[in-house]
């Protein structure tokens, strides 16, 4: 994955959307193309971006199917999760040289309201953090176990997509919450060792390496209290056959159907919900942003004991944009996949 950061002074480029995938998006339906730079507003900042966010609901977002965010629009930039520097202000509080995140990734540089970015301190932790651990999906992660599944101590807890940015988050917040044992499952071997040896998950596995029913049992024999679904599909169904007496799922995310294109079954066996007065629940992280103060009091504790790490794939330039978003759903990340531009 080479380096082929434009200069400072050649025309910024963005990357727009030209058609609406069905099934797996390509290469082909994303343009890579010089971006207008409009002058300044008041109230206004251009931001170069160092990095961009790359996610899986950026997938949803190129359907037009309504849903809880916005289509992107065909021919124009797409947007996301970014963190740049200030080259220029016409907003109080914003001076040339901060970093601040917002939310129009995709492009070398944003032309902004300042209310819809904020400033981050770059000496606390580095710049890409806000997009992950320190971001959104360190966030959807905490506020899953704390207020959907209710994590409590002792509690056997199963998380799915282990090694992603959202996973690998999750099964350490876990075990700082007082979890007795934390299982997850990943997509390959390097991955489960890395959640086991660097995480301190106390079992994992490789979902293609078996049915997930039969590994989740082997892996917690008395069953579990919670499940982290990242991933839907034959884990949940797999989960709900493990839950224990008033267990609990938080239903996160679901990318073993995202694209797919006839909707896939649903869990067989969701009448052990009455047997085990089980819960499911799903949640976006978007209706949970004032936990964000108290997750960032948490999360900087648990950083600095060592018991929260976080690893980032990177890949560099914005004409690998495309090619990273691909991997995340393709799983060739551990940890937050960022561009860095
Ligand atoms: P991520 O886990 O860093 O990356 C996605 C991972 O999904 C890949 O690395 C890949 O890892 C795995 N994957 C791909 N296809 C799979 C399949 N068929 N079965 C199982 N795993 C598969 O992404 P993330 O940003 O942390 O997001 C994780 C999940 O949370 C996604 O479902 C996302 O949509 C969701 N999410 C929800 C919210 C919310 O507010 N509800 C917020 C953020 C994220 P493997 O190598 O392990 O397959
Ligand atoms: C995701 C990232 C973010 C996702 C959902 C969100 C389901 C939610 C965003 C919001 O609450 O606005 O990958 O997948």
């Amino acid at each position: 994955m080479s380096a082929t950061t434009a200069s400072p002074t050649a025309a910024p480029r963005e990357v727009r959307l030209v058609s609406r995938p069905v099934g797996w998006p390509t290469a082909a339906d994303f343009e890579l193309v010089e971006s207008a730079v409009p002058e300044l507003a008041d109230g206004q900042v251009r931001v170069r971006n160092v990095a961009m966010s790359v996610d899986p609901y950026m997938r949803g977002r190129m359907s037009d199917a309504k849903s809880y965010a916005a289509p992107y629009e065909l021919g124009e930039a797409m947007q996301g999760g970014a963190v740049g520097v200030v080259e220029e202000s016409r907003a109080d509080g914003f001076a040339v040289g901060d970093h601040v995140l917002h939310g129009l990734g995709w492009r070398e540089v944003a032309v902004l309201d300042a209310s819809a970015a904020r400033v981050v301190d770059t000496s606390a932790a580095p710049a890409t953090a806000y997009l992950g651990v320190l971001g959104m999906t360190g966030l959807t992660a905490y506020a899953g176990l704390t207020r959907v599944a209710a994590v409590k101590p002792g509690d056997v807890v199963f998380i799915s997509g282990a090694a992603g940015a959202v996973g690998s988050v999750a099964g350490q917040v876990a075990k700082a919450l007082g979890a007795s044992r934390v299982i997850g499952s990943a997509g390959s071997a390097e991955k489960v060792a890395h959640v086991i040896d660097d995480l301190g998950f106390d079992a994992a596995f490789s979902y293609k390496d078996g049915p997930v029913s039969r590994q989740l049992r082997e892996a917690a024999p008395d069953g579990i209290d919670v499940y982290f679904d990242n991933v839907g599909g034959e884990h949940l169904e797999a989960a709900i056959g493990s839950l224990r007496q008033g267990g609990r799922i938080a239903v996160c995310g679901a990318i073993s159907v995202y694209n797919d294109t006839e909707p896939a079954p649903g869990p067989r066996n969701l009448s052990r919900l009455i047997q085990t007065r089980g819960r499911i629940e799903g949640f976006l992280v978007g209706d949970h942003w004032d936990l964000a103060r108290e997750y960032a009091g948490h999360a900087a504790q648990w950083i600095a004991e060592g018991r929260l790490q976080s690893r980032e794939t990177f890949v560099d330039g914005i004409d690998h944009a495309v090619d990273a978003f691909l991997g995340v759903l393709r799983g060739d990340n551990t940890g937050k996949m960022v561009v860095r531009l």
